[in-house]
């Protein structure tokens, strides 16, 4: 196993094995068959372009030896931040041919991020697009190569300009590469971070491919399944909850659409016939609305899922009579462990739970502070254990200590209970990090970028409700008592130290102290009180 990545302890990976959940399969091979046996139907839409799959597996040849005479070598760490573009696929399984590891990447992500993910992972190329959606990504990259010299490559798909173009690179496969074993890393993916910096998830070929035959299995999927992608396809939610690879995998086609909105999404629906498609809460209020009240045709959509944060029971009610289709809610994470509703289960279940475990290897645990098991029926902190839930994060020693028990249990940081058939329900959250509308902010991050301004002595960042997004970010500061601070000037530091918008805190709160706990640490519950009380006396027109 690679330095820094933790292996399933050898008698477990033996017994994932022979329960014949790992089949020592790897995505070179996955692609590379069904090329084989169907290479003219079609992979991916993206546009006007329709790539098939033995396009889709020359591409990865061919751009694997484009890489390799770049220099790239197996294991080497490769930063992908690329939008919902047909270019994505080739680079990952050009990637995954050659053994070099893609690292996932947001598009919503700036400097900052991708600064620690160079320097953190030692980086040896960052694949961008040239502009997507009115952002410069070569700029992005002057700023990174200043930050982190030891990027030796930046690959652009599109008009690459000083650096090196993706187009250029495609060049012919004279000899065979020497691919990676099914138990290596494939890639890593990003946790949604409770601390000050993220952490690296790697996931191996074997598990990896395992949750997409379980996901592609209880999503019914075939090769007459049509998945739209609205969500970023980096994001472990749209990449395998079965997702974009869920659906190569059970030979479908995959549509990729430039936006999440209706405009976009519901044409594309129409036309290309799509039958499942992922989003996150926010979005299945807006296309009910726009369901509801425009006139389309939504017929071909079999599945909408709604996952990534908690989705409403009154919204959820809503999506059979208003879209016409079922809904799926699903409770996943990066670092493995997902849960759906089944297609048929009735739609108590369907509306009121975030789904039970994809396979019948998975472990659960509900415990109390101390670790204890909660009573049947109990709300605890979830932990969890199976053959795609990593054991470790890499590089991360003293992290995993607290994340994972001793016996391999991974903290969710969730708090849920199950009902009596075997569902789980989320209740809450422990961990310190606020999910906007299914983007994670880990509060540490933010404050410690706050901490940064001269002016303020003290932040704390927590969670305050919101109709729409489900929460959104409160940061609570105390400034210097000399220093006239603004919450506009707070937010444009955050923006000029490059941190992703979407941890911008929404909401800015001057105090002078915060409230503590028992044990003199700041209450963060206290905070999320204060800020919910005072929106709500702000709202009440009698006061
Ligand atoms: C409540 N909270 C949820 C849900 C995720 C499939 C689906 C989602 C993700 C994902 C994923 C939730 N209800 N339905 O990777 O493969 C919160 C939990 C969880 C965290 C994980 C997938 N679905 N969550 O969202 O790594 O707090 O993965 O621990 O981004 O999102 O976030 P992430």
């Amino acid at each position: 196993m690679m330095e820094g990545c933790h292996a399933w302890p050898e008698e477990w990976a033996e017994r994932y094995r022979q329960l014949g959940c790992w089949r020592g399969e790897t995505f070179g091979e996955m692609l590379r068959q069904h090329a084989a046996a169907h290479g003219d139907r079609v992979a991916i839409v993206s546009g006007d372009r329709r790539i098939s799959y033995a396009e889709l597996d020359a591409s990865a040849d061919r751009l694997a030896a484009g890489f390799r005479n770049l220099g790239l070598r197996p294991r080497d760490r490769v930063i992908v931040q690329l939008p919902n573009i047909p270019q994505f696929f080739e680079v990952i399984f050009a990637l995954f041919r050659l053994g070099a590891l893609p690292v996932f990447s947001l598009p919503a992500h700036r400097k900052s991020e991708i600064v620690y993910l160079c320097e953190f992972a030692e980086a040896a190329a960052y694949i961008i697009p040239d502009i997507d959606m009115g952002f410069d990504y070569r700029e992005l990259a002057d700023q990174v190569r200043e930050a982190a010299p030891g990027l030796r490559q930046v690959i652009v798909a599109g008009d690459a300009g000083k650096y090196v173009a993706l187009d250029d690179l495609y060049a012919e496969l004279v000899d065979d590469i020497d691919g990676p074993r099914p138990e290596d890393i494939a890639f890593f993916q990003l946790s949604g971070g409770t601390t000050g910096l993220p952490k690296l998830i790697p996931r191996t070929h074997d598990d990896y491919i395992y949750s997409l035959r379980m996901s592609a299995e209880i999503c019914a999927l075939n090769e007459h399944s049509v998945y739209l992608a609205v969500l970023p396809v980096a994001h472990n939610y749209p990449l395998s909850s079965p997702g974009t690879l869920g659906t190569l995998y059970a030979g479908g086609k995959v549509v990729l659409a430039r936006g999440a909105s209706p405009d976009i999404a519901f044409p594309l629906i129409a036309q290309e016939g799509v039958t499942i498609t992922a989003v996150v809460p926010p979005l299945v209020l807006i296309w009910l609305d726009a369901a509801a009240s425009r006139r389309c045709d939504l017929s071909p959509l079999r599945v909408l899922q709604a996952g990534g944060a908690k989705l409403s029971a009154e919204a959820a009610k809503r999506v059979r009579n208003v879209m016409g289709c079922t809904l799926q809610q699903v409770y996943g994470m990066a670092e493995g462990l997902v849960n759906y509703t089944r297609l048929d289960d009735p739609e108590d279940i369907v509306v009121n739970t975030q789904g039970r475990p994809m396979s019948p290897y998975d472990e659960i645990r509900l415990v109390d502070d101390d670790d204890r098991e909660v009573e049947p029926g109990g709300t605890g902190h979830l932990l969890t254990r199976g053959p795609y839930t990593i054991r470790g994060y890499y590089k991360a020693e003293k992290h995993n200590a607290k994340a994972f028990t001793a016996d391999g249990f991974y903290r969710t940081g969730d708090l849920a209970r199950l009902t009596p058939s075997g569902y789980l329900v989320i209740e809450g959250r422990a961990k310190d990090q606020i999910n906007r509308g299914g983007d994670k902010v880990a509060a540490e991050e933010v404050e410690n970028h706050l901490l940064a301004h001269p002016g303020v002595h003290d932040a704390a960042v927590v969670a305050m409700p919101d109709e729409f997004l489900g929460e959104r970010t409160c940061a609570f500061v105390i400034p210097y008592p000399s220093s006239p601070l603004t919450a506009a000037e707070l937010k444009a530091f955050l923006r000029e130290r490059g941190l992703a918008a979407y941890k911008i805190p929404d909401r800015v709160e001057f105090t002078d102290s915060f409230p503590k706990t028992g044990v003199g640490k700041v209450s963060k519950k206290t905070l999320r009180e204060l800020i919910v009380n005072k929106r709500n006396e702000l709202a009440d027109p009698s006061k």
